[in-house]
């Protein structure tokens, strides 16, 4: 891939108007070869690209072994999702290089950033500025990363985060209301965060299902991540392709 291109790469997706799906593989719980298994899968069944990581990746080897693999068997980027330094591993086409901007703890918003900035360097990785948001309480984000949660239901305070976030030139941000969150993002809160934000708007945690993942494109989201849903084998399959009739189509 060119450099610089996976981000060319999502935006020209983007112009056609359409919601795109990424899946988010954990390395720890499924290994290398079933990762670039159900990468294999999810690419077949319209998934835009694949992000390797989550809060409690701690393992180097391991992420790189996973990243690896998926690359090999997948021709949609394979995309860094670090929850701190371990994340950042070689041979990965773009990092998700985020700042959890709500976390009350300075490592999550610049540290980590600045421990990990050159191994991304000499990787090479493509650099994907984005504004991490963690919404709402209880989930291994939340605790991990030292989150002042956004309560769910106060979607303003979100869009001014994510305006200082374009203030401040991210091109990306993530509203995460946590890996297997009990319900996901509100779509009044993506709809608030979309007329305040002009970049690429990534919203996940707790999505499983076609008919939540229509809301939320409906909303304004530019791309929902699922993972948790796929762990259920077979019939996570089934929803992937619902999923993505659901938000495929013109917004
Ligand atoms: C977590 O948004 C992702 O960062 C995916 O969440 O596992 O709930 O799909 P789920």
């Amino acid at each position: 891939m060119l450099k610089g291109g996976v981000e060319a790469r999502i935006r020209s997706e983007l112009e056609g108007k359409k919601t795109l799906i990424f899946v988010l593989v954990d390395s720890e719980v499924s290994g290398a070869d079933a990762a670039a298994d159900l990468a294999a899968r999810a690419e077949k069944r319209g998934a835009s690209a694949v992000l390797v990581g989550g809060s409690t990746v701690t393992d180097q080897a391991e992420t790189a072994g996973a990243v690896r693999s998926i690359r090999g068997a997948v021709g949609i980027p394979t995309i860094l999702f670090p929850g701190n330094v371990a994340g950042v591993v070689p041979g990965a086409d773009a990092i998700l290089f985020t700042s959890l901007m709500n976390s009350e703890h300075p490592h999550f918003i610049t540290q980590a950033q600045a421990l990990g900035a050159p191994s991304v360097l000499r990787y090479g990785l493509e650099a994907l500025p984005t504004a991490y948001l963690v919404i709402g309480e209880g989930t291994t984000a939340w605790f991990v990363g030292s989150a002042r949660g956004i309560p769910r239901d106060k979607p303003k305070i979100a869009a001014a985060y994510s305006l200082a976030a374009r203030f401040l030139g991210m091109r990306f941000v993530y509203l995460e209301a946590g890996s297997g969150a009990a319900a996901s993002v509100r779509p009044e809160m993506v709809a608030a965060v979309r007329a305040a934000f002009d970049g690429v708007l990534i919203v996940g945690g707790g999505i499983r299902d076609a008919a939540t993942a229509g809301r939320l494109s409906k909303a304004g989201a530019d791309v929902v991540v699922v993972g948790t849903m796929l762990e259920a084998g077979r019939g996570g399959m089934a929803r992937l392709s619902a999923m993505a009739k659901a938000v495929g189509g013109a917004r």
